[in-house]
């Protein structure tokens, strides 16, 4: 056995139990991006009322599996086909509410959502009121929810391939949300579309954010090879968490271990979007054998097919986790999360400890 309770076993295909386990086991989302994880039938439902006809081939093609020969920047074509459909204010509370109740249903009891806001011209939505159709969503859930509330925050994105000035305008939407339910801001994308760009424009931008409203920042870090330049920048300058990081050097790597910098890897996604070659090959083994501060998410359930249970069942299987040293890496990930001290952090902490 290795330290932390793991042990050099490769991927296993996880058992009917450990999976049932991962279902009931309380748990945290850290990262799941709101366009990315929407419910494939509500997708399917809306393409079938566009005017492309009744063909569900478009919501179908959004799933990558095995096999599929997309590699990471192609994948990001998927997003266009859900941005296309999910318009309006309606249509974003309802599916926001349809993903929290999903992750609900999978035992997840507090989550951070991501998204970039956009305008819908043609439906004369602004960045403004669709931050509040997102929040709407995720008060209905909480005021409707039957079987268990899933608390939730938001967490602004910010698109590597948008000028500075988009930088800026969610940086000011941020800080005036900040107050109601936006907890940080977070740096995504294609990576092949924006690097080289952290010093000029981003930092200066979550430096603001930071200062003027104290919000947390979470940055899509090292997704693909020859980032080494940007990620010891971003390391230097101290992010609160960082998601990803595929692609580090082992001078890098040793640097992120020892800033104790807290990170969000996504097994699933990883090893789909073929950033990194197996679940047995995936850097969660070394970040767990080190006791570096993580927490395990699905990025797009939606993509990846792979909800928060079965992430965990897969860690599990793979890495030769016990019941015990699962329940700790739940819990654990609440450690790393943006949640605000308060009434909702004590109920989380409480489910999270409940006996299961
Ligand atoms: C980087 C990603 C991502 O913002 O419209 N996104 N960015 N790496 C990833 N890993 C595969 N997965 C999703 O959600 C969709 C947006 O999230 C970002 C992309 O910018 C995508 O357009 P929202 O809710």
């Amino acid at each position: 056995m290795a330290p932390n309770g793991t042990s050099a076993v490769g991927a296993q295909p996880y058992t009917e139990e450990q999976l049932d386990f991962c279902r009931r086991l309380p748990k945290v989302e850290r990262h799941a991006h709101l366009n990315g994880s929407v419910r494939q039938s509500t997708l399917q439902e809306l393409y079938k009322k566009t005017s492309e006809g009744t063909s569900t081939s478009s919501a179908a093609s959004v799933a990558i599996a095995k096999g599929d020969t997309r590699n990471l920047s192609e994948m990001f074509a998927v997003f266009g086909v859900v941005h296309h459909v999910v318009r309006g204010a309606e249509l974003l509370t309802r599916v926001t509410r349809e993903v929290l109740e999903d992750m609900s249903a999978d035992g997840v009891v507090y989550a951070e959502l991501r998204t970039t806001p956009r305008e819908h011209q043609d439906v004369g939505l602004d960045k403004r009121a669709y931050i509040e159709a997102v929040l709407q969503g995720i008060e209905e859930h909480r005021r409707l929810a039957k079987d268990g509330v899933c608390i939730a925050r938001l967490i602004l994105s910010i698109d590597r391939k948008d000028p500075v000035t988009v930088a800026e305008d969610t940086v000011n939407l941020a800080i005036e949300y900040s107050n109601r339910g936006v907890v940080g801001l977070d740096l995504c994308g294609d990576p092949a579309l924006g690097w080289g760009r952290w010093r000029q424009d981003w930092e200066p931008a979550f430096e603001r954010g930071r200062k003027q409203a104290g919000l947390k920042v979470t940055l899509h870090a090292a997704e693909m090879a020859g980032m080494d330049e940007e990620m010891a920048d971003m390391l230097a300058w101290g992010p609160d968490s960082l998601g990803h990081v595929c692609f580090l050097s082992p001078g890098e790597e040793l640097r992120l271990f020892e800033s104790r910098t807290p990170v969000e890897l996504c097994l699933s996604s990883n090893v789909l979007s073929k950033s990194v070659e197996s679940y047995s090959a995936h850097h969660f083994g070394r970040f767990l054998e080190r006791g570096h501060p993580l927490a395990i998410c699905t990025d797009d359930v939606l993509v990846f097919s792979s909800p928060l249970s079965r992430e965990y069942a897969l860690a599990m299987s793979t890495f030769g986790l016990d019941e015990a040293k699962v329940t700790d890496l739940a819990r654990d990930a609440f450690e790393t999360s943006f949640l605000e001290k308060g009434r909702d952090y004590n109920e989380v902490l409480a489910r999270l400890r409940a006996p299961s």
